[in-house]
C-alpha cells in the first residue's frame, strides 16, 4: 500500500495545484486527473487540470464544466509560475508532458508522479507514487480518495470508473482484477450511467476511422506461426482516409482479438520523420521489454516506443527485433 497519507500532506501544504496527463490523454489520465480536481476544488485548492493536446471528443462528458484546459503559453505561464504543486497522472514518461513538463522543470515546480506504469526514475519528478499492479490510475485514485475517507460524490464517481473501465478493456483484459470490479459496484451505487459512458467512449468512431481500419485489415502480415500481426500506417494511408492522429486508438487492441493472435503490432508513420510504435499481447509473450529496446516501455502486455527514421527502415528494424526476442520467450518456455 502506497503511503497515500504523505500525499495528502503534501497536499494540504499546498495552495496552488497544478493536474495534468500526457499527451494525446486517454480514459485513465482524464478520469483520474477530473476526480482529483473535483476532490482538490471540494477542499478549497486553486486547481487547474492543463494538458497539451485537444481534449479528445469522446471524452466531452467529463467536461461538463470546462475544467479541463489545453495549454496555452499566453493564458497558462503566469498561473503554472505561481504554482506549488503539480500532480501527474499515467503519464509514463515525463517527456509525454511536453510543454507543460518544460514549465514544471523551468519553474522548479514540486513533481507528483500518479502512476501505474514502471518507474523511469526521471529525477524531474520530486515525489512517485507508484503502484504497476493496479489496472488503471484510476483504481490508484480511488485508494488516495479512501484513504482520506473522502464521500466519493457523482463527478470523482464518473472520473474513475471511465479510467478503470478505458484502461481494462471494459473491465475484459488481463489487468482487470476484483477491486476494478468493487470500484464499479461503488461508481453504479453513485449513480454513474455505465452505459453512457461505453457509448460516448466506444461507439462514436468517425468514418475516416473505419476506413483506415479497413485499409489496415486488408495489409495484415502475420508472422512467428501466426502469433505476431503487424501493420503499418503510412501518412498517405491516413490523407486516403482522411483519418487524424486519434483514430488509430484501439487499432492494435482490435488486431489482438484475432483468433491465434498473440501479439499485435502497429508501426504509424508520424508526419515529423519519426515511427510510433505500438506492442499488444495476449499474454503468453512480455512485450514491454521489446519496446524497452526500442527506446521505449509500458506495460507487460501493453507499450510502445517511438523511433526516427521512415516508415520502410523503422517496420524492418522493429519487426526483425520483434521476432528475434518473440522467438527467444518462445525457446524459454518448455
Ligand atoms: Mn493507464
Amino acid at each position: 500500500m502506497l503511503d497515500w497519507k504523505s500525499l495528502h500532506n503534501t497536499i494540504n501544504s499546498s495552495a496552488k495545484i497544478m493536474l495534468s496527463t500526457h499527451e494525446n490523454p486517454d480514459g485513465d489520465g482524464l478520469g483520474s486527473a477530473t476526480a482529483v480536481w473535483h476532490y482538490l476544488t471540494q477542499i478549497g485548492k486553486d486547481c487547474r487540470l492543463i494538458h497539451v493536446s485537444d481534449l479528445p471528443m469522446e471524452y466531452n462528458f467529463l467536461n461538463p464544466d470546462n475544467i479541463i484546459e489545453t495549454y496555452r503559453p499566453e493564458i497558462h505561464d503566469t498561473w503554472i509560475s505561481k504554482a506549488d504543486l503539480a500532480i501527474i497522472f499515467d503519464v509514463g514518461d515525463f517527456n509525454r508532458l511536453r510543454q507543460v513538463g518544460e514549465q514544471i522543470t523551468s519553474n522548479s515546480i514540486k513533481a507528483i508522479n500518479f502512476d501505474h506504469h514502471p518507474d523511469l526514475k526521471d529525477k524531474r519528478f520530486t515525489n512517485n507514487y507508484i503502484q504497476i499492479t493496479a489496472a488503471a490510475t484510476g483504481e490508484m485514485v480511488y485508494d488516495f480518495l479512501k484513504a482520506a475517507n473522502v464521500d466519493l460524490n457523482l463527478a470523482m464517481a464518473n472520473g474513475i470508473y471511465t479510467a478503470v473501465m478505458t484502461d481494462t478493456g471494459s473491465f475484459c483484459y488481463s489487468n482487470t482484477n476484483q477491486k476494478c470490479h468493487q470500484i464499479a459496484i461503488e461508481c453504479l451505487e453513485l449513480g454513474v450511467n455505465t452505459a453512457k459512458i461505453y457509448q460516448r467512449v466506444y461507439e462514436s468512431r468517425t468514418p475516416g476511422q473505419v476506413k483506415l481500419l479497413a485499409d489496415i485489415i486488408n495489409n495484415l502480415d502475420y508472422s512467428n506461426n501466426r502469433e505476431l500481426a503487424s501493420f503499418t500506417i503510412s501518412q498517405e494511408m491516413m490523407n486516403n482516409a482522411n483519418a487524424n492522429k486519434k483514430d488509430i486508438d484501439g487499432f492494435s487492441d482490435f488486431i489482438r482479438t484475432i483468433r491465434g493472435v498473440e501479439v499485435a503490432l502497429m508501426i504509424f508513420e508520424n508526419a515529423n520523420g519519426t515511427c510510433r510504435i505500438n506492442f499488444r499481447s495476449k499474454g503468453k509473450y512480455i512485450i514491454n521489454t521489446i519496446a524497452k529496446s526500442l527506446g521505449g516501455g509500458g506495460h507487460k502486455f501493453a507499450a510502445g516506443a517511438v523511433q526516427t527514421g521512415n516508415l520502410v527502415d523503422v517496420a524492418n528494424k522493429v519487426l526483425a527485433e520483434t521476432h528475434s526476442q518473440l522467438t527467444k520467450q518462445d525457446s524459454s518456455f518448455s
